[in-house]
Parts: structure tokens; C-alpha cells; sequence
């Protein structure tokens, strides 16, 4: 599917055509989206916001262009809930700062779950260290699911807030998200969902969803590195504070008092990366131009395979992928393989794929290993790449 539209992807590693599978940690990016903002650095560059001069208004108007095509992408409400940040590690240490500050009194509690990236574990440890909250952890069961049952169980009168992966970047685990917003607003708790795996991979609507914030980033959904976004419901975003103090999120400054800018502006300190922010709405217009029904046949008919053919190989253990497909996320180990091994071999036959904790020591540890070898597929990866993977990993564990 559109591979001539990814220049990277004709690279040759180590001698051999590069195939690409660490897409969960980012994806390559289409001409179209280096293109648009290679042009707007030539033709239209001038900080946004701050100027009555041509260009200023132009950069301002493709900025706030973007904003809006992000609105539509998720189908939020209004633009103004679609705050613009480095990336999901941002949009949650943002929620977890303001959030926390705003709305969370010693001794209350926020759920997480045991598959969470670290930047959904971390942000939060660092509100514990300002004010002694408490942090709760939804386990998942030996099937690597959510155990949902438990995640009701640990609700309680001092939970503020639930905050879960959508997707799992290790198991590719696709979590009932609906049905956890609706627990969660029974009790009246409000739910942060980390969508940096979801969002590439399905629409989201975050009405239907009814979800209070959600936080993804642009570089793996086929846009550029250093932009993301946090959208959340206006009566949050009205009720916390800023997150950074600056330029642009001002109303008024005196040394004894200042005011603050309206949404979206209140948390969008500095200048922002408006060239990225070109960059990503033309990846969102590439992925409605090829259409979520084909990326998700595409995919889908992707992981099925994969699984089938890895599954052909002895000694492979795969982790989660049990109650169904899941997202183009795929982690195994092969017998006592030690994964680095593996995934050093694979590379010197071209094939990139990630190995470690994934940076989800917590879910690692529970699956009871040190590391696994994640393939993660996007769009433009072919079945002929999972072949040449599965003989890959043929190849090397013949050495061993
Ligand atoms: N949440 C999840 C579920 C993720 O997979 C990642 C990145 C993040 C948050 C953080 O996103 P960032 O763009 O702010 O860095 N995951 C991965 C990965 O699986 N391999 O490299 C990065």
C-alpha cells in the first residue's frame, strides 16, 4: 500500500532491503508531510500569533488550520479543546501536573493500569512527591488483558481520576475504553486515555467516547517528531491550571498579578512548533486520504498473518494476542534466546524491529521476563516483510 510515498523505506541496511517494524515507536513519514512543512520553512516562516505582517497572519492561519483538522480527526466539540504539545509524555505530565494540582487533595488516588507506558506511571509519581496521593493499579490477568472486574474494585470514594492506555505498545491489547469511561463516569471520575497506540491505528471520536482527555502524539501516526496533542473537555481545561508559564498563555502581566490567556492558548507556552503542526495535519490528511476501513483490513489481515506464520516457529512465545487480533503490535521471545541477541541478528539482515521493556518495566516483570522482540506494523509493511522476518528469525535461531 503506498510505499513509493515513504522515500525511507528503498534504504538498504547491512546489504539488505530495509524492513521496517518498530512502527510503534515511531513510523516513517510520507513526502507529502516533509514536503509541507519543507515549504512552509521557505515560503512562509514567522512566529505565530505576534505579528500584523503577511507572513505572521499566514503561519498563524495554517497553525489554526491544523488545529481544526485535529478537532475533526477526533471529533472533538470545539478547537479550543485541542491543546497542542510535544507529544503523549507531555499531554499526561500536563494533565497530571494541573490536574493534580486543581483537583486532587492528599490521600486521593488515581487508577492506572499494570500496562502502562512509563509516561502514564511516572508523571504521576512526580504529583506523589509534591502531595502524598496515592497510586492504584488495575492488574491484568494471565490472559495479558485488563482484569475490568478489578479495575471496579479498586474504584473508591478518594479515586479522582482514571488513567489508561488505550492500546498497549507491548501486547497490542486493545482495551474496552468505552465500557472504562462508563464505569468511571458512574462514579463520577473522569478518564485520561493515552491514545499514542490507538490513534494511528483506529478513528477515535472522543464524544462517542465521552472521554474527559486524551493524549496522543503526531511522530506515530505518520507525522513529525515533537508534536502531539491533549485534548480535553472545556469545563476541564477551564477548571485547571496552566501547566507553564510564557509567552502566549497570558492575559495580563503585573509583577503582583497575571491573568491567563482562553483556551486553547492557556497551556500553550512559548512559541509553538508551528511547522509540525503543518506536518501533522497533513498526516492526518493522508491517513483520511487512503480511509480507516482500508488501514484497518490492511493491519488487521497483518497481525492475522504475522501470528499465523510466527506461530510456526519452534519455541516462540508469544505475548498477549489470546481473546483476539489486536493492534499490529506483536511481542515474543524465542526459547532462551536472550532478546538483544535477536533483535542485533535481525538487524544485520535489515529487518528493524525493538527489543527491551519497551518502556513498561511494570507489564515486563508481570509477563515474568527481562525484555521481549516487538514487530510493529504500520500501513505500508507488506506480507512479503513478515516473511522475511519469519525466516529471519528461522535463520538466527538455527545459529543458536
Ligand atoms: N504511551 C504509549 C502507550 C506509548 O506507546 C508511548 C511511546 C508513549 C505513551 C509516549 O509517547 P511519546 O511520543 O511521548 O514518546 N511508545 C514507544 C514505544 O513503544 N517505543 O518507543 C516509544
Amino acid at each position: 500500500m503506498n510505499r513509493e510515498d515513504f522515500p525511507i523505506l528503498t534504504r538498504n541496511i547491512h546489504g539488505h532491503s530495509l524492513v521496517y517494524l518498530d512502527n510503534a515507536a515511531t513510523t516513517q513519514k510520507p513526502r507529502s508531510v516533509v514536503d509541507a512543512m519543507t515549504e512552509e520553512y521557505y515560503n512562509v516562516n514567522a512566529n505565530v500569533h505576534r505579528g500584523v505582517h503577511f507572513l505572521s497572519q499566514q503561519a498563524t492561519d495554517l497553525h489554526e488550520a491544523a488545529r481544526e483538522s485535529v478537532r475533526r480527526f477526533i471529533n472533538a466539540r470545539s478547537a479550543s479543546e485541542i491543546i497542542f504539545t510535544r507529544g503523549t509524555t507531555e499531554s499526561i505530565n500536563l494533565v497530571a501536573y494541573s490536574f493534580g494540582q486543581e483537583c486532587m487533595e492528599p490521600g486521593d488516588e488515581v487508577i492506572v493500569t499494570e500496562m502502562e507506558h512509563h509516561s502514564n506511571i511516572v508523571p504521576w509519581q512526580l504529583l506523589q512527591t509534591r502531595k502524598p496521593i496515592g497510586i492504584r493499579v488495575c492488574p491484568i490477568t494471565d490472559d495479558a488483558v485488563l482484569d475490568i472486574q478489578a479495575l471496579e474494585k479498586l474504584i473508591s470514594p478518594r479515586t479522582r481520576i482514571i488513567s489508561v492506555a488505550h492500546v498497549s505498545n507491548v501486547l497490542g491489547t486493545v482495551n474496552p475504553i468505552a465500557e472504562i469511561i462508563n464505569i468511571a463516569h458512574a462514579h463520577n471520575i473522569p478518564v485520561l486515555v493515552d491514545a499514542a497506540q490507538s490513534a494511528p491505528h483506529m478513528p477515535l471520536d472522543v464524544q462517542a467516547l465521552d472521554a474527559d482527555f486524551v493524549a496522543f502524539s503526531g511522530h506515530k501516526m505518520y507525522g513529525p517528531t515533537g508534536i502531539g496533542v491533549l485534548y480535553g473537555k472545556e469545563k476541564w481545561l477551564e477548571r485547571i491550571p496552566p501547566y507553564m508559564g510564557g509567552g502566549e498563555m497570558i492575559g495580563k502581566v503585573t509583577f503582583e498579578h497575571t491573568t491567563f490567556n482562553s483556551l486553547p492558548y492557556k497551556f500553550e507556552a512559548g512559541t509553538p512548533d508551528y511547522i509540525a503542526t503543518t506536518g501533522l495535519a497533513r498526516a492526518i490528511d493522508y491517513i483520511e486520504s487512503i480511509g480507516w476501513e482500508e488501514i484497518q483490513k490492511h493491519e488487521h489481515e497483518l497481525t492475522r498473518y504475522a501470528l499465523e506464520q510466527l506461530q510456526t516457529i519452534p519455541d516462540i512465545h508469544i505475548y498477549g494476542h489470546k481473546a483476539d487480533t489486536g493492534d499490529p503490535v506483536i511481542s515474543f521471545n524465542i526459547g532462551a534466546i536472550h532478546h538483544l541477541d535477536l533483535g542485533t541478528l535481525l538487524d544485520q539482515l535489515g529487518i528493524a524491529v525493538r527489543t527491551g521493556h519497551h518502556c513498561a518495566e511494570p507489564l515486563i516483570h508481570r509477563l515474568g521476563v527481562e525484555g521481549t522482540v516487538r514487530a510493529s506494523f504500520a500501513l505500508y509493511n507488506t506480507k512479503e516483510e513478515i516473511d522475511i522476518l519469519v525466516s529471519g528469525i528461522r535463520r538466527v535461531s538455527s545459529m543458536f
